[in-house]
């Protein structure tokens, strides 16, 4: 079934992404639309071969329409996402207006796409980065062993802070390359060019960093049990695209290195490297794919029922706009979008 599609925020670096992920996916679009804030007016953007106008976010602009995409900021998303709803459309919003609100699924498709069946709001929220791969990486290891609790340290790509922060990181690495003064930072909190910064976030009242917190939370909702225990430390490190991430988990029964690897090489969106060929995850394999790339699991030696492992992905594509294509492909194949 072809379907009526809208992309919301289409001018943004994820905007931008989610119109390339729709044509590679071929995508049954019927008919598409691409919105975007006043400041974009005027401008063009080309889909499948042809050339279509960025037209200005109002109600109107929704008649008709059965799937947005939405990557905006949460303010923009506050107020359009329900309107769009309300005409008739299942947003999937990228934003983190809507994550926490129990009448919207917080869905990634490997995991809980069985959510999907229950949108109360006609708004599906898109995580976060951070706990997107994280939960397809722990799904499969929550399945054998229940997770415990969950011990993540983040090495977070420029990107994340959107076409801006690259857009600095981009220019203090050219300075710093050249050996000259490097330029004061316009995006990120610090020089992140020869730097890591853990404050690239605001700071919320408990000490950990929204971004802390929305992996935090997030982690919870997606996996659907808030018992897990989940202490984040987010970090933000020179590399132009692509999330890491070093995760210690500890399971409520036994699980050996082995039987996680078995679960992992066969679990979707899971790409399983071994370390025993060379084989490590890194963001510059990640990055243009929409894989969850795994390596490094290992027995935690400090704790009994407890593995280490490390994994890698696209924040762009599989933390972003993949993600939520991917979600989009869900609604109709389930027939959830009529
Ligand atoms: C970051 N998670 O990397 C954010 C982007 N949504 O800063």
């Amino acid at each position: 079934m072809a379907v009526n599609v809208a992309v919301v925020g289409a001018t943004g670096a994820v905007g931008d992404l989610i119109r390339t992920v729709l044509a590679e996916r071929q995508f049954p679009v019927r008919t598409i639309k691409f919105l975007a804030s006043e400041k974009s007016a005027g401008k063009t953007v080309t889909f499948a071969g042809k050339t279509y106008p960025v037209e200005p976010i109002r109600a109107e602009a929704f008649a008709g329409v059965q799937i947005v995409l939405s990557s905006t900021p949460s303010s923009v998303s506050k107020e359009f996402s329900p309107i769009a709803a309300k005409a008739g459309a299942i947003v999937v919003d990228n934003s983190s207006a809507w994550r926490m609100d129990p009448d919207c699924p917080l869905v990634v498709p490997e995991v809980n796409a069985d959510q999907l069946h229950h949108i109360k709001k006609g708004i599906v929220a898109n995580p976060n980065c951070v706990a997107i791969p994280l939960c397809v990486a722990l799904k499969p290891l929550h399945d054998l062993g229940g997770v415990k609790r969950v011990v993540v340290c983040t090495y977070q790509s420029s990107s994340g802070k959107g076409a801006k922060g690259l857009a600095d990181f981009e220019s203090q690495l050219a300075a710093f390359a050249a050996g000259g003064p490097v330029p004061a930072p316009t995006a990120h909190r610090a020089q992140l060019a020869g730097n890591v910064i853990t404050l690239d976030w605001t700071l919320d009242p408990n000490g950990y960093t929204e971004e802390e917190n929305k992996v935090i939370n997030e982690t919870k909702k997606i996996l659907g049990d808030a018992t897990i225990g989940v202490n984040p430390t987010c970090v933000r490190v020179p590399v132009r695209v692509s999330h890491s991430e070093a995760v210690t988990v500890e399971f409520h029964r036994p699980v050996s290195v082995a039987a996680a690897k078995a679960a992992l090489a066969v679990a979707p969106g899971v790409v399983l490297m071994d370390e025993t060929k060379g084989e490590f995850p890194q963001p510059l394999h990640a990055t243009g794919t929409d894989h969850t790339y795994v390596g490094r699991v290992r027995q935690d030696p400090s704790c009994a029922n407890s593995l280490s492992l490390w994994v890698v992905a696209d924040n762009l594509r599989k933390g972003a706009a993949s993600n939520a294509v991917q979600c989009a492909e869900e609604l109709v194949k389930r027939g959830i979008v009529k």
